[in-house]
Order: structure tokens, then C-alpha cells, then sequence
């Protein structure tokens, strides 16, 4: 006799969205990877854009972006505010970088990707494109094991304890900033590995979560707001920790939080508190990356992606390597 298996509605949608996202990323990069090279930031990051809201304006969703490419007067598209969808269906919070590291893009150098998140309405923080504190491990620690505000020797040496090994063994991941001056210092102080980052950090911070495979155990310092809660929408899925606070240093980042709904200023955030119910998250790789192939344009049009998509709810992970042969018959991107 066969079993009838119900999967409540709101899950199945979710499950069925799940490729759909994939398709979104997938094209935002092909755009771009079009565009690797030229040296023209602008240019490769409006292909994107333009792709990616082609492609979520398909989709069976009343969303709504809240992390985009910048508020609406200065960014023609998929600005902070923006509808997307076939109006019908679930209503979502969407976080998109279409292009994240558009400098790497247009230098051909690895380690670009097109990146997008989505979870439940009123449920992704709206967060200002402002500056972000961070700091993130992988999975398997006691909580709070690593405090955004205590010193990065502490932080390594709690780290270290904790996995078992001498801080010697630890690699810290940082972007190479002048900013990072004071941090980079005392991270070597302590005798830890450090891998420097021109850019990137969504992908940087997910790399904490498997340390086996990428070698590096904790992510720490400044970058993008935005870029942040990506990354916690990754977190949300395959587990990991990893705490924020907006840098808030003005009287005008302070009111635009505010009107975003940031009460507290010098909140720190977690995981949870950034992505606070279920959501899907995708990365398409758009130059080579140690996380993701970038596109390939091979022989007869062929056209080969590499996309990883997580869903919380189950914690599954898919990379899918696709395909594209009709791109250009259909003028699909
Ligand atoms: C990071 C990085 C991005 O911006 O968030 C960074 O992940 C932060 O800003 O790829 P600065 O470049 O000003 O340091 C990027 O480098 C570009 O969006």
C-alpha cells in the first residue's frame, strides 16, 4: 500500500522556489561573466542587475527587496523598496547582490559571484548600505564562544581551545583594508594564519562554516552591511555563528536606520536575529572561485554554471552544475 506524504502548502511552495532562485543567480552571472575582464565595474554589475530582476520578476512571489543595490534615487534598479514577482503567491523579504566583488569581475581575478537570498515577509533585516562589525565561526561551538567586542587574540585563543588545537593552527579570514591594520597585527601576534581577501566577503564569511574543506576557522572585521545579512542567510542554513553590529557613525546612517527599523544602534546581532524564520539562499559562481566554478563559455554556445542553493528549513545543500544551450535563442539574458 502506498503512503501518502503531505507537505504543508507554504513548504512545498518554498520547496518548488528553491530552483527558482537558482535560475535567478544563474543568469545574473552569466551577464556578468560576459562582462569578466573588461574592466568595467559599472557595466558588468548593471548586467546583473538587469538579468536578476528579470529573471525575480518570473517568479510566483509578492517580494519585496530589502537588501539591493543601494535606496531608490541612486540606483535605477532592484533598489531597496522594490516589488518583485508575478505579484501572486507568498509574500517574501529578498537580499540580492547581484554582482558581489565587481572589482574581481572586472580584473577576471577569482572569487566573484551572484548572490541572493529570500525568506518570509517582515523576517530579513533591513539593514542601511552601511559598514558592518563581524565576526563568524563554523558550526559545532557552544554559543557566544566568540564576542564581536573582545580583543582578536582572545577570540582566536577561545577558538582554539575550543577546536582543540594551538592557536597556530587557526586561519583567520580578513579583507585587505588599511582599516584592518590594527587587526591584522594582532591577529598575527598570535601566531595564527591569516588570509587576506581583496573583496568578497559573503563568500568569506561562508567559508568559516566548513573548515575542513576551506581551512578557515573564523572570519573577522569590517565590511558590507548588506553583504552580512547574505552571508547570515547562508549561516541560517548550513549552521555556524556569527555576530554583527551596523556602523552607525553619523547623524544620517543613524535616522536611515532608523527608518529602517534599527531601534538600537549598537545592537549586535546573530545569525537569527538577521534572518529570523526559514529562507533560501544561492550563489552562482561568476569567475572561479574556491567556493564555486565561474561561467564557462564553451564550444557551441554551451554555456556552464556553477550554483550552490541552501534551504534552511531541511539544511540541504545542492550545487548544481548546469548546462545553458538556448540562452541566446530565447534572449534570455
Ligand atoms: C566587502 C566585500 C565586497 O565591499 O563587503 C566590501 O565583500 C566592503 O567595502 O565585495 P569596502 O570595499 O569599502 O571595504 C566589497 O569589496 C565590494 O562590494
Amino acid at each position: 500500500m502506498s503512503t501518502v506524504i503531505s507537505v504543508p502548502p507554504q513548504q512545498l511552495l518554498e520547496r518548488i522556489l528553491t530552483l527558482e532562485i537558482v535560475r535567478v543567480t544563474e543568469r545574473a552571472a552569466v551577464s556578468a561573466a560576459r562582462l569578466r575582464g573588461h574592466g568595467n565595474e559599472k557595466g558588468a554589475d548593471q548586467a546583473a542587475v538587469d538579468a536578476m530582476r528579470r529573471e525575480l520578476n518570473k517568479m510566483p512571489i509578492e517580494g519585496t527587496i530589502v537588501i539591493g543595490e543601494g535606496e531608490r534615487d541612486e540606483a535605477p534598479m532592484l533598489f531597496i523598496g522594490e516589488k518583485v514577482g508575478i505579484n501572486a503567491g507568498p509574500k517574501v523579504d529578498i537580499a540580492v547582490d547581484p554582482l558581489e566583488g565587481t572589482t574581481l569581475c572586472a580584473k577576471d581575478m577569482p572569487g566573484s559571484i551572484a548572490t541572493m537570498a529570500m525568506a518570509d515577509g517582515g523576517t530579513l533585516l533591513h539593514a542601511p548600505d552601511v559598514y558592518m562589525d563581524k565576526i563568524a565561526i563554523g558550526p559545532g561551538y557552544p554559543k557566544h564562544l566568540v564576542d564581536l567586542d573582545a580583543p582578536p587574540a582572545e577570540n582566536i585563543a577561545r577558538l582554539a581551545k575550543a577546536k582543540g588545537v594551538p592557536m597556530t593552527a587557526i586561519t583567520a579570514l580578513v579583507l585587505d583594508r588599511p582599516r584592518h591594520a590594527a587587526l591584522i597585527a594582532a591577529i598575527r601576534a598570535t601566531g595564527a594564519a591569516l588570509r587576506l581577501i581583496s573583496d568578497g566577503d559573503v563568500a568569506g564569511v561562508i567559508h568559516t562554516a566548513d573548515p575542513d574543506n576551506t581551512g578557515v576557522d573564523i572570519y573577522l572585521g569590517t565590511g558590507g552591511a548588506p553583504e552580512g545579512v547574505l552571508a547570515a542567510a547562508a549561516l541560517r542554513c548550513i549552521g555556524g555563528q556569527m555576530y554583527t553590529r551596523l556602523i552607525l557613525d553619523s547623524h544620517e546612517k543613524r535616522n536611515r536606520a532608523e527608518s529602517m527599523g534599527v531601534s538600537d544602534p549598537n545592537f549586535v546581532y546573530a545569525v537569527e536575529d538577521m534572518v529570523k524564520g526559514d529562507c533560501l539562499f544561492a550563489a552562482t559562481g561568476v569567475t572561479d572561485g574556491s567556493m564555486l566554478s565561474g561561467v564557462k563559455f564553451r564550444k557551441d554556445n554551451v554555456i556552464q554554471t556553477d550554483t550552490v542553493v541552501m534551504r534552511s528549513v531541511t539544511g540541504t545543500v545542492r550545487y548544481i552544475k548546469a548546462d545553458h544551450r538556448q540562452l541566446e535563442k530565447f534572449h534570455l539574458d
